[in-house]
């Protein structure tokens, strides 16, 4: 018998109570518990109230993801729920902290709900590729307007408890105990000689002109979650609620869950779910490490970097001093933080005060003595060797003893960086991706002498700025850029052979990518992306082929979007094709030897997909990456790699090790076999009929018996 739930009486009044940490969700047992309490209290005459409550930092936080991949065990959700809501007696919910998904829906089932003022109410359930599935999609249209419960799905966003009140969902807002008010609150009920009152029961809010509101809907969703399965059902199980009778409608909701729950879409996002937390753990290094303390940082280069990496920790109210060589760079750097403050200012994601008061934690100075002070220290100047390296050997000489020293370089050796101090333990990468204040994604470079309590500290930091750190090891472009390298060399190899950008980026973005590879390269300056390869030494020597049309527009000083051409013409803020560019691609194909196939779109997105993929084998059995997980971590929250297929090596499972091998072999054969050697990691899987996902698995286990 789980002892997570328990009840307890306050005269005339019995309190149950979830405590299931971390976050109270609800599984097997707990359902159980809920149900063996509700079921005992119901035949019990000396109880006149219930009012359902949670211990720790919040009510229910949800349905145990965990339990989608065995099965949901008996009692289900609507066993359980439905005894609530059929209890004879009143029945108060007392929400605090963050109540999600079933969570929601448990509250929904209660008779009334009294809420903390600081309590959120949301069901996220689309961003598990899910529909709520536990009544939601029925009773919450009648408590609040249908349009409005729409809105809640489909954002996923969190209703703060006034404007949940506001709507209709919450009966109090309160301070001080949540439970305490909660039976306060059942004693008035009980005083005024009101009863159970069946959200079940209720009539659908607002339904005038409801299927037009749910078409417009549908239609803004088919634009802003491409090539998602699950909003769409989601608004037909709303459309049901409108519709049908409450039962009716509720076997429409369970018809879509019982579908999506199975569906890849689904099992994707659950996926990233689990990894986005995975990544924090980094195997032998112990959660007790002692962090170094970081309150005030200091950022060297105020450009495009600099600034948004100093938003990124203003916005987490942690004070940065930020400096560059000359003033005007200063000057420019600070107006582009405010001009970048004033857009989220217009668009009404934060308060003129906020930025006013994030502004004011940075302190911009041309003195680089003024970083002395700080724990943190992040250089962000331009990606070259020498010029880090004579960054460093400053840093060294000014940065106070103990402060970590990052670089935000995403291709350079850090080792080498490193051995310009004497200190090179106290040096990590910190790569952020741009906007740095914007992109969830902060890859941290752990370089040979970096040590743990710099590492540990790392990855905490990458939390309270609200970023998703992942851990890497030093080679070439670390992850994420390493895997791009391949990928985008087949991009530009399909423009020598006859295809054109549009039909590239296209495919791509059909995939589900969130742009293009050349149209991020118009974005990010096709120049940077050439100069780097450069620095590379020799490798246009090997194969005249290689990146061709990049170094082609870099030599005509076609950079992308900031010169108004590169693959693209960008005119007015429109991107339009150039013919100019695609002949001029196809002229060079076909004067080097390049056989003008005019390769598939097919063609086109597997030779990106398989270069992606066979090169996170090799970063993986290099041990750049720790996990499978973790690049897709990387490719989901830094590349634009769509979600729904969880992120390249997930993909890769689902499509099957054996078929993406047998790809590779064939485009061995029929292209430049160079480039289309199997790893061997991805060899030996696909021979063995495994996959990344059981890899990782037997990792962790070796590792664990190992520790
Ligand atoms: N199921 C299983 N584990 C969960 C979980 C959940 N719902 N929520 C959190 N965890 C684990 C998480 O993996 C981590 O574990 C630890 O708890 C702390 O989480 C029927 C079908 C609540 C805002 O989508 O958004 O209800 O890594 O690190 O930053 O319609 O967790 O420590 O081992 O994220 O303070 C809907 C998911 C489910 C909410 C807290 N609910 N959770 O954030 O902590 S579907 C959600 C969150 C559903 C019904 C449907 C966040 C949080 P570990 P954390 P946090």
């Amino acid at each position: 018998m789980s002892d997570a739930v328990s009840s307890s009486m306050i005269d005339d009044i019995a309190v149950v109570k979830v405590d299931q940490p971390p976050v109270n969700a609800i599984d097997q047992a707990i359902r159980k518990g809920l149900s063996r309490e509700f079921s005992q209290l119901r035949s019990r005459s000396n109880v006149k109230a219930i009012v359902l409550g949670c211990a720790g930092k919040t009510f229910i936080a949800g349905a145990d993801i965990k339990e989608f991949d065995f099965g949901i065990g008996a009692p289900g959700y609507h066993e359980v729920f439905r005894l609530i809501e059929d209890s004879p007696v009143p029945v108060v919910a007392a929400i605090h902290g963050t109540a999600l998904g079933a969570g929601t829906e448990i509250a929904l089932a209660c008779h009334y709900r009294v809420a903390d003022e600081g309590a959120r109410l949301g069901l996220p359930e689309l961003s598990l590729g899910i529909i709520p599935g536990a009544g939601g999609t029925q009773r919450m249209p009648r408590l609040i307007p249908i349009e409005a419960a729409a809105d809640m799905m489909l954002s996923g966003k969190p209703m703060p408890a006034e404007r949940a009140k506001e709507l209709g969902m919450i009966d109090s807002v309160v301070t001080g105990d949540v439970i305490d008010a909660a039976v306060l609150f059942a004693r008035q009920l009980l005083a005024q000689g009101k009863g159970p009152r069946r959200t079940r029961e209720l009539a659908v809010r607002s339904t005038e002109n409801v299927a037009q509101v749910l078409a417009e809907k549908r239609a803004q969703a088919v634009k802003t979650m491409r090539g998602r399965t699950s909003p769409a059902k989601l608004l037909e199980a709303l459309q049901a609620a409108a519709e049908k009778p409450f039962d009716e409608g509720l076997k429409v909701e369970m018809a879509v869950s019982a579908e999506l729950e199975k569906s890849i879409e689904s099992r994707a996002l659950r996926h990233l779910f689990f990894a986005e937390r995975e990544v924090r753990r980094i195997p032998g290094l112990s959660d007790n490490v002692q962090r170094r303390p970081v309150e005030s940082v200091g950022i060297v280069g105020a450009g495009t970097m600099g600034g948004g990496i100093s938003m990124a920790f203003v916005n987490a109210e942690i004070p940065v001093t930020l400096t560059d060589v000359s003033q005007a760079a200063l000057d420019a750097g600070l107006a582009k933080i405010r001009k970048n403050y004033e857009r989220s200012v217009s668009r009404g994601s934060i308060k003129a005060d906020q930025m006013e008061s994030r502004i004011k934690l940075i302190t911009p100075t041309v003195d680089f003595s003024a970083l002395s002070k700080a724990d943190l220290v992040i250089e962000a100047v331009f990606e070259n060797l020498d010029l880090k390296k004579e960054t460093f050997l400053r840093l060294d000489q000014t940065a106070k003893q103990g402060a970590i020293l990052g670089t935000n370089t995403s291709t350079l050796n850090i080792d080498e960086i490193a051995t310009v101090t004497k200190r090179p333990q106290d040096v990590i990468g910190l790569h952020f991706f741009s906007p740095a204040n914007v992109m969830p994604l902060l890859e941290i470079v752990q370089a040979k002498r970096t040590a743990n309590d710099v590492l540990a500290t790392a990855i905490d930091v990458a939390r309270r700025i609200r970023k998703v750190g992942v851990v890497a090891r030093v080679c070439y472009g670390f992850i994420g850029n390493r895997m791009m390298d391949p990928y985008g060399r087949e991009a530009e190899h399909c423009l020598l052979e006859g295809a054109s950008p549009e039909d590239v980026d296209s495919t791509l973005e059909r995939f589900g990518m969130a742009m293009g590879i050349l149209a991020v390269y118009d974005l990010a300056g096709v120049d940077i992306g050439h100069l780097t390869r450069l620095a590379l030494g020799d490798v246009f020597k090997k194969d005249p082929t290689f990146y061709r049309p990049s170094a082609m527009l870099t030599e005509r000083g076609w950079h992308g979007q900031k010169s108004g051409r590169g693959y693209y013409r960008y005119e007015n803020g429109k991107r339009t094709v150039d013919p100019e560019v695609v002949k001029l691609f196809h002229d060079e194909g076909k004067r080097l030897g390049v056989p003008q196939r005019k390769p598939s779109t097919d063609e086109i997105l597997q030779r990106c997909l398989c270069a992606l993929i066979n090169e996170g084998a090799r970063i993986l059995e290099e041990g750049v990456a720790v996990r499978a997980s973790d690049i897709d971590v990387v490719y989901t929250s830094g590349y634009g790699f769509p979600r729904f297929r969880g992120g390249p090596m997930f993909y890769a499972d689902t499509v099957g090790l054996k078929n993406i091998y047998d790809r590779i072999l064939e485009f061995q054969r029929t292209l430049d076999s160079r480039y289309w050697q199997p790893a061997p990691l991805l060899e030996k899987l696909a021979k063995t009929n495994s996959s990344f996902k059981q890899w990782q698995a037997e990792k962790a286990a070796v590792r664990a018996v190992a520790s």
